[in-house]
């Protein structure tokens, strides 16, 4: 089996953010900041978060800050919750949430201020039966319930939202195979379910997935390549790496796929040459698949990574420090 290609995966990430004019960074401004959160998540995996200019990166992600408190894609872009979680998920890979105005941040993502500017009349991103908007235009999806439960748990603010209807919308989009859509009576999907089951385990309330049912409908996502797909019947890419293998650790039954199979799928999807991880071998490479390949290989325990919690989906080390604090970090 070949190996983790890491000197060149670093390189290949460093290198698309000062290629400012080629197809990836054209393609991705408008979600600069989920590709810096992956990015720099991989760095960090990687052990070399220190190869890049904090100031500037810390500097940029405020700029992206709308004046409600959430975060656009990049700068002068609307705000949206899937940027807010990137923006608050970077800042804490650098020990840097001190520079948020927390109460602000927390309170955009109740709604209540990005919305009143514009609908006075919508109490918040929240709705009444524990479901998330993901900005002001309303569209409704359990990756936005993820989001928000997610950022509020990092910045210490989950009492600010009613977490038993937001927990009893997740269980409502609990199908008859034991995965989740993205909404009730949705498809359940990868995807969906890592959302799900993420948000469900933050609020300690993973007693509501039937963890057999679900476990085997996520490693029935393992194909004869050893790789993972999404749903039934489609095609394996290395991003289920972590969506599909983040999901059974979590609801304990990740020894029900074969990880060494899995390992030397993602390895044969790296570019040797130029550095970065594709969906399938042989596909052009992208930060998004570099990023939840290492994360994947993270998660499986490949020799040489940081490992990743899979529900923050954000370095253990870095979840340890927001949630036990510096003090004990310095004592062990
Ligand atoms: C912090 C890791 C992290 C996530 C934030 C945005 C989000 C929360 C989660 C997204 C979850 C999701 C829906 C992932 C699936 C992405 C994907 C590959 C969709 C492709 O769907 P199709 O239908 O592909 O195009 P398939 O593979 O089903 O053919």
């Amino acid at each position: 089996m070949g190996e983790l290609a890491a000197e060149k995966h670093v390189e290949y990430i460093l290198s698309v953010e000062k290629k400012k004019d080629s197809f990836e960074s054209v393609v991705m401004e408008h979600l600069r900041m989920n590709g810096a959160y992956w990015g720099l998540t991989t760095l960090d995996l990687l052990g070399k978060l220190h190869a890049v200019d904090v100031d500037q990166i810390v500097s940029w992600i405020i700029k992206c800050q709308h004046d409600s408190g959430g975060f656009g894609g990049n700068i002068g872009h609307d705000p949206h919750v899937l940027y807010t979680l990137s923006a608050v998920q970077v800042l804490a890979l650098f020990d840097k949430l001190d520079v948020l105005d927390i109460e602000k941040v927390s309170t955009c993502i109740l709604g209540h201020c990005c919305l009143f500017e514009f609908w006075p009349d919508v109490a918040g991103l929240q709705n009444e039966d524990g479901s998330f908007s993901g900005d002001m235009w309303g569209e409704i999806d359990t990756r936005f319930s993820y989001i928000a439960i997610c950022c509020l748990s990092l910045l210490h603010r989950l009492d600010k939202i009613n977490v038993e209807n937001a927990v009893s919308y997740i269980v409502s989009c609990k199908n008859l195979d034991g995965g989740f859509g993205c909404m009730p009576g949705g498809e359940s999907h990868a995807g969906q379910i890592f959302c799900c089951v993420g948000a469900l385990a933050i609020t300690g309330a993973l007693h509501h997935i039937d963890k057999d049912l679900l476990g085997w409908w996520l490693c029935e996502r393992q194909v004869k390549s050893g790789g993972l797909n999404g749903r039934p019947e489609k095609l394996p890419d290395v991003c289920y790496s972590w969506w599909v293998l983040s999901s059974l650790i979590m609801i304990d039954r990740v020894h029900w796929i074969n990880k060494e199979k899995l390992v030397k799928y993602i390895l044969d999807c790296q570019d040797l040459d130029n550095g970065g991880i594709s969906d399938r071998p042989d596909d052009a490479v992208d930060v998004y698949h570099t990023y939840f390949g290492v994360a994947g290989l993270s998660l499986l325990e490949y020799t040489g990574l940081k490992a990743i919690d899979p529900a923050y989906a954000l370095p253990v080390d870095v979840v340890n420090r927001i949630f036990i604090g510096r003090q004990s970090k310095k004592e062990s």
